[in-house]
C-alpha cells in the first residue's frame, strides 16, 4: 500500500481531471457569472488503518477525489418503509396502512406490517450502520406512534422507542438526523380534516414537531420537517398512486400543496420555540434539478432559472417567501389562496437544506422564449435503473447542490437521499454482486466531490437506503439497499456495495 504522504502528493500534483475542469471553468466564463472555481480543498486520507494495526483497506487509490474534512457519511431510511410493528405499543394507523391494505394499490399487494422489523431489530441495524464506517443516520418518526390520533394525548411508548433508538445511535458514535414526516400521515387526520387539504393538518403537524423537538433535541441536533413535499402531494393527492390515493382537481391540489409548505414553516417556528438552543432545522426536498445539457454560460444560467421554476411550489416559495410570477400565471384561477403572513411563516429562515437527488428533472438549454430555457426530451435509449423513473444522470448531484447554493445562498447542504435500485440477485453462497450500484455510486459521488472541491457547502451524504425496504407502491420487489433483505427470514446480507461504501467512508474519498 502506498504510504500516506505519497497519496497526498498525488492529490496535489497529478490530478489531471480536476485541473482540466478548472481550466475549463475559466474558459467557460464561469468567473464572469460569479461562479469562479474555488481552490481545491485537499484533506488527508484517514490513516487509522495504518496506525491501529488493523487490516489494511483493500483499496488505497483515491484518485484525488477527496471530500472536505468532517464530511458526514450516512444512510437513510423512513419509518413506514422499515419499522413494521404496525400494531404495537399503541401505534395509530397511518394513511399508508390504509392504502397498502387496499387491494390493487401496491405491487403484489405488499404492505408495511412487518417490513424490515426495524422496530425490534434496530440494535442489529445500528451495528450495520457502524460497520459501514458511517457516522450519521437519517431516520423518520412515525407521527401516529407519537399521536395515534394525530393530535391529543401523546403515546409514551411510541416516544420511548425513538428515544432508545437515538441513545443506541449515540452510544455507537452515530449522529441522529430526524425527519418528522416521511408520508405516514395519521389516518385520523385524513378522516377528520381530509389530510393536507386542511390547514388544521398543518397546525397539527407543527404541534407534533414542537413536541418531538422538546423531547429529543437534547440528543438530536438536526431535524427535517417534511420529506419530499412534491412527491406526497403530487402522487398522493394529484395522481392517486400514493396514499391517500386521491386525484383532486387543480384548485384543490394547489391548496393542499400550499398547506404542506405552510406546515413546514409552522413546524420550523415550533421547533425553534420548543427545541434546545442550537437545534438545527431544515427540510428534505427532492429538488427537481435542471442540468445544463452542456456547460456553456448560457445553458448554466438557463438550468438555474429552470430549477427555480421547477421547484416554484416547494423549495422556491420556502426559500424566497413568494410564489414566482410564472407559477401564479400558470395556476391562473386555480392558484392557492394565501396571506402575506403565511408566506412569511413558510419562508422562516432555515439552518440547512437537505436535498434528495436521484435523477435530473431535465437537461436544459438556453432559449429565446419567455422562460429563458427549454427542456430537452430524454432519448428513449437514455439509461435508467430498474426503477424506470430513474433516468441516470450523475451530474444532477453536482448541479442540484450548486443551484441550491447559488439560487438561495444556502450555507449548509446535505444530500439527504441518493441511491439506486438493481436486480440484486442473491447467489447460492449468499453474495450480491451489485456492480450497477457501485458504478452508480462512483459516478454520482464523483460529481458530488466536484461540488465540494469548488466550495459548494455540502456537509454530508446519506445513501438511500441502509437496507432493502418497502418501496411504496412498488412493494418489496424494488431494492435500494446496501444490505440485501431476505424478507422470509429478515436476514440482512451485505451486498458488494457495502464494502465499497465502507472503504469510501473510511477514506473520505471516491474510490
Ligand atoms: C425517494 O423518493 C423517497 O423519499 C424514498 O422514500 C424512496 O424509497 C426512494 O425515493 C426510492 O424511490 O411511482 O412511477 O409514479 C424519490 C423521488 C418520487 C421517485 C416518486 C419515485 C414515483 C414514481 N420519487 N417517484 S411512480
Amino acid at each position: 500500500m502506498k504510504n500516506h504522504q505519497s497519496d497526498e502528493q498525488s492529490n496535489k500534483t497529478e490530478n489531471p481531471g480536476l485541473t482540466g475542469r478548472r481550466d475549463f471553468m475559466k474558459t467557460a466564463g464561469l468567473t464572469a457569472l460569479g461562479l469562479s472555481a474555488a481552490p481545491l480543498i485537499i484533506t488527508s486520507c484517514n490513516s487509522k488503518s495504518e496506525t491501529d494495526g488493523k487490516q489494511e483497506p483493500a483499496v488505497t487509490n483515491s484518485n484525488g477525489l477527496v471530500f472536505p474534512k468532517g464530511f458526514l457519511w450516512g444512510t437513510a431510511t423512513a419509518s413506514y418503509q422499515v419499522e413494521g410493528a404496525a400494531n404495537e405499543d399503541g401505534r395509530g394507523k397511518s394513511i399508508w396502512d390504509t392504502f397498502s391494505h387496499t387491494p390493487g394499490k401496491i405491487l403484489n399487494n405488499d404492505n408495511g406490517d412487518i417490513a424490515c422489523d426495524f422496530y425490534h431489530k434496530y440494535k442489529e441495524d445500528i451495528q450495520l450502520i457502524k460497520s459501514l464506517n458511517a457516522k450519521s443516520y437519517r431516520f423518520s418518526i412515525s407521527w401516529s406512534r407519537i399521536f395515534p390520533e394525530g393530535t391529543g394525548t401523546p403515546n409514551q411508548k411510541g416516544l420511548d422507542f425513538y428515544s432508545r433508538m437515538v441513545d443506541e445511535l449515540l452510544a455507537n458514535g452515530i449522529e441522529p438526523f430526524g425527519t418528522l414526516y416521511h408520508w405516514d400521515l395519521p389516518q385520523a387526520l385524513q378522516d377528520k380534516n381530509k389530510g393536507w387539504q386542511s390547514k388544521d393538518t398543518a397546525k397539527a403537524f407543527a404541534d407534533y414537531a414542537g413536541y418531538m423537538a422538546e423531547k429529543l433535541s437534547d440528543r438530536v441536533k438536526h431535524f427535517f420537517t417534511l420529506n419530499e413535499l412534491w412527491t406526497f402531494i403530487q402522487l398522493g393527492y394529484g395522481d392517486g398512486v400514493f396514499a391517500p390515493g386521491l386525484k383532486l382537481p387543480a384548485a384543490e391540489l394547489y391548496q393542499a400543496r400550499h398547506h404542506a409548505v405552510l406546515a413546514h414553516g409552522l413546524a420550523v417556528e415550533a421547533i425553534r420555540a420548543k427545541g434546545k438552543a442550537g437545534t438545527k432545522v431544515g427540510l428534505a426536498e427532492n429538488i427537481k434539478v435542471g442540468v445544463p445539457v452542456f456547460e456553456s454560460p448560457e445553458n448554466i444560467k438557463a438550468a438555474e432559472t429552470a430549477t427555480r421554476e421547477f421547484n416554484a411550489g416547494y423549495m422556491t416559495v420556502i426559500m424566497e417567501g413568494k410564489y414566482t410570477d410564472s407559477f401564479l400565471k400558470k395556476a391562473g384561477a386555480d392558484a392557492p389562496k394565501f396571506t402575506a403572513e403565511e408566506l412569511k411563516t413558510i419562508s422562516s429562515p432555515l439552518d440547512f437544506c437537505g436535498i434528495n437527488i436521484y435523477n435530473p428533472e431535465a437537461y436544459v438549454q438556453a432559449a429565446a422564449n419567455e422562460d429563458g430555457f427549454e427542456k430537452i426530451p430524454f432519448a428513449k435509449s437514455h439509461p435508467t435503473s430498474t426503477s424506470k423513473w430513474q433516468i441516470l444522470g450523475p451530474e444532477s448531484l453536482y448541479w442540484g447542490a450548486r443551484h441550491t447554493q447559488k439560487l438561495w445562498n444556502v450555507k449548509e447542504i446535505y444530500i439527504t437521499e441518493n441511491g439506486t435500485s438493481g436486480t440484486d440477485e442473491l447467489t447460492a453462497d449468499k453474495k450480491v454482486y451489485d456492480t450497477d450500484r457501485i458504478t452508480f455510486l462512483r459516478n454520482y459521488l464523483t460529481q458530488l466531490q466536484r461540488a465540494t472541491s469548488e466550495g459548494v457547502p455540502v456537509k454530508g451524504y446519506f445513501y438511500w437506503s441502509l437496507v432493502d425496504n418497502f418501496e411504496w407502491a412498488s412493494g418489496y420487489g424494488t431494492r435500494f439497499g446496501l444490505y440485501y433483505m431476505d424478507y422470509k427470514t429478515l436476514e440482512r446480507i451485505p451486498k458488494l456495495s457495502v464494502s465499497y461504501f465502507r472503504a469510501m467512508a473510511e477514506k473520505n474519498a471516491v474510490l
